[in-house]
């Protein structure tokens, strides 16, 4: 076993849309034959997976009868069985549908939004019944493309009650389940509610069972509107709200692209998986992405291998930038302190205020510092080019 060969203990998932994407985009027609679930999680499986995720509706087509979903439901345990891969997350398809063309939770229409609540609990059922113990909320088309349609303050309002309902009924149902909301900038809608992390935390905290809620960042979604990712999910963590993460790559400024991970930014990417190993992250680390569409059955392999095989070679290369005698000089130097400051810690007091009101600084020479960034950035760039 190869030392970038994924094990069980990375924690590794696919959703079943990400491997099962059949290449279709707004110009072309799919380019891959349909796999289906069961399949999906021997493929899985067969790449060194842990875990495979779902929509309601890549397991269950939407039309089918209880009868049918029975068995589509008994068939997929099976593989699972066989397989020992698990289901970690589960989440609601709320776009694909025309039903949803003017929103979910946020519809204007009263029936579009008891719909999507309605299909959103048997989602949540299913999920359970899977094992799943966090549930992802993505708003797929809550927004719009003309703000004279609907206010935003009625939208969040709906958000916040559709959310509200579903705390309570997996309270109600005893489910052991998180809920992780997932923000997008844009796509498919021109403009998205609640378009970054950032927005998530702070509407988090307006719900009934914030506890109970916390973020599901994406790497595209927060590059989309040209964000720093790793502050994003360092804000998320500092909120004990990173429940959940969706890994995969975008270059600022594009359409979606789904690309594997670290295909695009690998620096971010390298600083990411730094992070998410620095604080001990234990959640799933979840791929949502997919294969290029010049890709056939190898090449789909190849981009799930890839995606793996990426993280695991970035881990090790932010132990080896730990390891790293120069740099570790270098950031000694960048954080040291003299202590003469010390007393301005553990907060404010009315003594403080008058002794820092008093402290002479001498701005000139304080000024003349050289925080050697260049030396450390470069540095950096080597031991991922492989030459450190
Ligand atoms: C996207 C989103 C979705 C969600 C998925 C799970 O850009 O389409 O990232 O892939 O993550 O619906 O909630
Ligand atoms: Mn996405
Ligand atoms: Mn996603």
């Amino acid at each position: 076993m190869g030392m970038y060969d994924p094990k069980p203990e990375d924690r590794f998932t696919f959703g079943l849309w990400t491997v099962g994407n059949a290449g279709r985009d707004p110009f072309g027609e799919p380019v891959r034959a349909p796999i289906s679930p069961v399949e999906i999680v021997h493929l899985l499986a067969g790449v060194g997976a842990y875990g495979v995720n779902l929509h309601d509706n890549d397991l269950v087509p939407i039309n089918a009868t209880p009868v049918e979903r029975d068995r589509i439901v008994a068939d997929f345990k099976q593989a699972l069985q066989e397989t020992g891969l698990v289901v970690p997350m589960a989440t609601t398809n709320l776009f694909t549908d025309p039903v949803f063309k003017e929103g979910a939770f946020t519809s204007n229409d009263p029936k579009v939004r008891a719909y999507a609540l309605q299909k959103t609990l048997r989602s949540i059922d299913l999920g359970v019944e899977l094992g799943a113990k966090v549930y992802v909320f993505w708003g797929g088309r809550e927004g719009v493309e003309t703000d004279s349609s609907k206010s935003p303050v009625d939208a969040l309002k709906r958000m916040r009650d559709a959310l509200n309902f579903c705390c309570e009924y997996a309270l109600d149902q005893g489910y052991d389940l998180r809920f992780a909301l997932e923000a997008k900038p844009n796509e498919p809608r021109s403009d998205l509610y609640l378009p970054t992390t950032g927005a998530m935390l702070g509407f988090i905290a307006t719900l009934d069972h914030a506890e109970m809620v916390g973020v599901n960042p994406e790497v595209a979604h927060e590059h989309m509107a040209g964000l720093n990712f790793l502050h994003a999910v360092a804000q998320a963590w500092d909120s004990g709200k990173l429940f959940h993460i969706d890994l995969n790559d975008q270059m600022f400024g594009r359409y979606d692209q789904d690309f594997r991970f670290g295909a695009a930014m690998i620096k971010q990417a390298f600083y990411l998986v730094k992070f998410l190993e620095d604080v001990g992250y234990q959640g799933s680390l979840h791929f949502d992405a997919h294969a290029y569409r010049t890709e056939g059955p190898e090449g789909v392999k190849d981009f799930a291998r890839g995606c793996m095989r990426t993280y695991l070679i970035l881990k090790e290369k932010a132990a080896r930038f730990k390891a790293d005698p120069e740099i570790q000089a270098l950031l000694a130097e960048i954080h040291a302190e003299d202590g003469s400051l010390g007393w301005l810690a553990g907060g404010y007091s009315a003594e403080k205020a008058r002794q820092l009101k008093d402290q002479a600084f001498d701005r000139t020479a304080i000024a003349q510092r050289d925080w050697r960034y260049e030396r450390l950035d470069q540095l950096t760039v080597e031991v991922l080019l492989g030459v450190r």
